[in-house]
């Protein structure tokens, strides 16, 4: 079969309400994306993926969607999402949609029947059941079931005028969609197609291993010090989820060729991303995991765990061998949940931020898979210093401290420290364009503080200086569009046991390709087994001066190539 497009392409992710703001009321819009699509263009990238732009409540930033065939107004209009659908194909690059539909908002027409009583025509759309057994309606501990939110609290909500209650894995605001229910596909596919029929190139599925639940749903295994049990076995990866998906690409995607599909999975395991991606099984393209971004934590959700290299390298490694025959892998550092990666693990100083931020991205995009950059990556942005709770505005954080502070009597300042370097919020701050007030964001008040470090990190100076973030990041692109071994080339770990030394090879037709990132702020020797062999090779990309006898310096990265 012919190597399908998506192959060699990379993706860019907009947080729309953070990216820039044209009419300055603070909360970004398309009319900002539209005027800044040469900056994504420049770096060389075959698609956008945009975070949600329905109209929303925003309880969840647009991930709690009240209309599925519109835009939210705060954001612009249908006839302003062409113009930016047009901007996008001008300049060759697709447009992916934010699919959010393992829930909706509650103010979504569809839950305001579903809410009218128990004999409404929409009432089997969401998931309503009865107080437990014995147990009076609406008093504490008479949930269906023990199940946690993942915001924190019940994943139950009382409804006082029917007497029973509806799931929510998310906030109350996001009533879990009922998948087992045939109208509800269908209106989720129709919704789909529109979408497709209008122009767009393809979606971002949210949680859509959360849409098969265990229709049971039993009672989760107590969490230590909380009041909750954990639903996740029940509502992850549940037992029709594989067919609900082949479902929705016979009646939606069959056909359409140059469509794209990315399946976000939390909890999946390389074995499950391998029957969900391969092509004989019709599914999706690829899946994000995220086994990779959960490397730092551990049994306590309020610790915080230090990077150990080696195990970051075990998890990559095993879904690059994992992925290798059938099925493909997404490759991500960054997205609007995750912390900043330079912060996380490079080195945000003001000496190493550029070069570590450099080393990180040329060790992700030389992996095999498709890279996805997110808004601000490519300048190297960073965390930003938040203070007390009251900075924050992401409901995960919000939620989970008042859960863990109040609720489970834990320490502010060890729930604080926690927050302070995996929040949400760390990526949403506004995109920094350049030196002038709000970092050209807004001419307003920013829906949250831009980052103070802007005067200095900006997308201005980013492209009027060769040597920055930006433009390596353009190379990686280039590199990736240019160099079949990027694309296809068989991935080998070397040095797997290294706690300081990220190296692998990719090779092709006589092609190989040798990547080294130094994930130290120390000088460290490569002693790699064939050292002597890659002495004449060509040094493709590095972000210090060219080594001699591969001695990397602090946070230096190289690519060498070989025929
Ligand atoms: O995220 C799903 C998800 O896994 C997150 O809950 C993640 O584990 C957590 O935030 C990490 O701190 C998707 C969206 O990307 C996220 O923005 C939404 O809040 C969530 O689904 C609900 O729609």
């Amino acid at each position: 079969m012919e190597n399908p497009w998506w192959h060699s392409a990379v993706v860019y992710q907009i947080y729309p309400r953070s990216f820039a703001d044209a009419d300055g009321d603070g909360m970004g819009d398309l009319r900002g994306i539209i005027d800044h699509l040469d900056h994504i263009a420049g770096l060389g990238v075959d698609v956008v993926w945009l975070s949600p732009v329905y109209p929303s409540p925003q309880d969840d930033n647009g991930y709690d969607v009240s209309d599925y065939q519109d835009i939210e107004p705060v954001f612009g209009t249908l006839a302003d999402f062409d113009e930016l659908l047009a901007g996008v194909h001008e300049r060759g690059m697709k447009l992916v949609m934010d699919l959010v539909v393992n829930h909706s908002s509650d103010e979504h027409r569809w839950f305001v029947e579903s809410r009218g009583g128990k004999d409404s025509a929409k009432r089997d759309w969401y998931w309503w059941r009865p107080a437990r057994e014995g147990m009076t309606p609406g008093t504490p501990g008479a949930e269906p079931n023990n199940w946690g939110s993942v915001f924190g609290g019940s994943a139950w909500e009382y409804d006082p005028v029917s007497g029973e209650y509806f799931l929510h894995i998310f906030s109350r605001k996001q009533p879990d969609l009922n998948w087992e229910n045939p109208e509800v596909r269908d209106a989720v596919h129709t919704m789909m197609n529109w979408w497709l029929d209008r122009g767009v190139d393809g979606f971002r599925m949210d949680v859509i291993d959360h849409i098969s639940k265990d229709t049971s749903l039993p009672d989760g295994v107590p969490r230590p010090g909380s009041a909750y049990g954990d639903g996740g076995p029940y509502w992850l990866n549940g037992p029709r989820n594989h067919e609900f998906l082949r479902e929705m690409n016979e009646r939606v995607f069959a056909g359409r060729h140059a469509m794209l599909t990315v399946a976000e999975m939390p909890g999946v395991t390389v074995q499950e991303a391998v029957l969900y991606t391969d092509p004989a099984r019709r599914e999706v393209d690829m899946v994000f995991g995220f086994d990779h971004v959960w490397v730092d934590r551990g049994a306590d959700p309020w610790l915080l765990y230090p990077l150990k290299l080696t195990t970051l390298k075990g998890i990559l490694g095993r879904w690059q061998a994992g992925l290798a025959e059938v099925g493909w892998n997404s490759l991500y550092w960054n997205n609007h949940d995750q912390p900043r990666v330079v912060s996380r693990f490079g080195d945000d100083g003001p000496r190493y931020r550029e070069r570590s931020a450099k080393m990180l991205g040329a060790v992700l995009h030389l992996h095999r898979g498709t890279p996805y950059i997110y808004q601000g990556e490519e300048l190297g942005m960073t965390n930003a210093p938040f203070a007390t709770i009251a900075d924050f505005r992401d409901i995960e954080a919000l939620g989970q401290y008042e859960q863990a502070v109040t609720h489970e009597g834990r320490a502010p300042e060890d729930v604080l420290t926690v927050l302070r370097a995996r929040g949400r919020d760390n990526a949403r701050t506004p995109m920094q364009w350049d030196a002038t007030p709000n970092a050209g964001f807004s001419t307003g008040t920013p829906w949250l503080p831009v980052n103070p470090n802007y005067p200095e990190l900006n997308a201005a100076a980013a492209v009027k200086d060769p040597d920055s973030v930006y433009h390596f990041y353009r190379a990686l692109i280039e590199l990736r569009h240019s160099e079949p071994a990027v694309v296809h080339g068989d991935f080998t770990m070397l040095l797997p046991h290294d706690e300081r030394l990220y190296a692998f090879t990719r090779a092709l037709d006589g092609t190989t390709l040798l990547v080294i990132g130094n994930f130290t702020a120390e000088t460290v020797r490569a002693e790699i087994d064939d050292a002597a062999a890659w002495a004449g090779a060509e040094l493709l990309l590095t972000n210090a001066a060219a080594p001699r006898d591969l001695v990397l310096e602090p946070w230096q990265v190289v690519i060498y190539r070989r025929v």
